[in-house]
């Protein structure tokens, strides 16, 4: 028996067309993407991500060097990223609030452990989450993450939303980078000997997303002490 021809019609977004599909890329040793790995459980993290963000809003921060940040930024756990005149550090209240951050979701928790484990680093038990939201023509310029006292521990990062171009630099900040594309459910892990690798992101394309609208949103998920 012959089945009625499905009629063909462009997906919503190019992004479907790998939806529920995995594709892991090893950039460095110590550093994988683990494409697709959040696909099943997107709109749970994006709505828990919604509840901390109720609590403790987004934010343009300003760098050491007086720049607003393109990206706004805000964090959940019981540390907090933060940047002002000052400088760089993890702080365990809002300076918004004056209050403590908001809990880290036990999804966020459970999913991070799961992420990190794929990519051969059991054990992990973040205690700070950094939420980014870049709106097109946001980017993050080439940098490492060295804030953290706990260098043993790796990074897990999530990608939700409009896709972006990661940036995947080396040990130097001269090491030129290579282009990696991040689409909405994608995964990047990376600790041990990739774990100061410079990166960044390219300025946001314009676009929609169905879940997150005209947005890209990244959860870094971190062991800072
Ligand atoms: C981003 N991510 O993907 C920016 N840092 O929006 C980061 O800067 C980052 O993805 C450390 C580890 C993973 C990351
Ligand atoms: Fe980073």
């Amino acid at each position: 028996m012959r089945s009625d021809p499905q009629p063909l019609s462009p997906p919503a977004f190019a992004d479907d067309l790998f939806a529920g599909e995995r594709r892991d890329q090893p950039l460095d040793p110590g550093a994988i993407v683990l494409g697709g790995f959040a696909s099943d459980r997107a709109q749970a993290l994006f709505a828990a991500m919604e509840t901390v963000l109720a609590d403790a809003p987004l934010r343009h921060l300003i760098t050491p060097g007086g720049w607003r940040m393109s990206v706004a930024m805000s964090n959940c756990g019981t540390f907090g990223w933060v940047s002002d005149r000052s400088g760089y550090r993890y702080d365990p209240a809002d300076p918004l609030s004056g209050r403590r951050w908001p809990a880290m979701p036990a999804l966020f928790t459970a999913f991070a452990a799961e992420a990190a484990t794929a990519a051969g680093f059991a054990g992990f038990v973040p205690d700070a989450c950094l939420i980014n939201r870049y709106e097109p023509g946001a980017r993050l310029s080439l940098h490492q993450d060295r804030d953290e006292r706990d260098q043993s521990a790796p990074i897990v990062s999530v990608s939700l939303g409009l896709p972006a171009t990661f940036l995947w630099g080396g040990p130097e900040r001269r090491d030129r980078p290579r282009r990696v594309r991040l689409a909405h459910g994608d995964v990047v892990v990376w600790g041990g000997p990739a774990r100061f690798a410079f990166h960044g992101i390219d300025p946001v394309a314009d676009g929609t997303h169905p879940l997150t609208g005209a947005a890209r949103y990244n959860l870094t998920f971190r062991k800072v002490y």
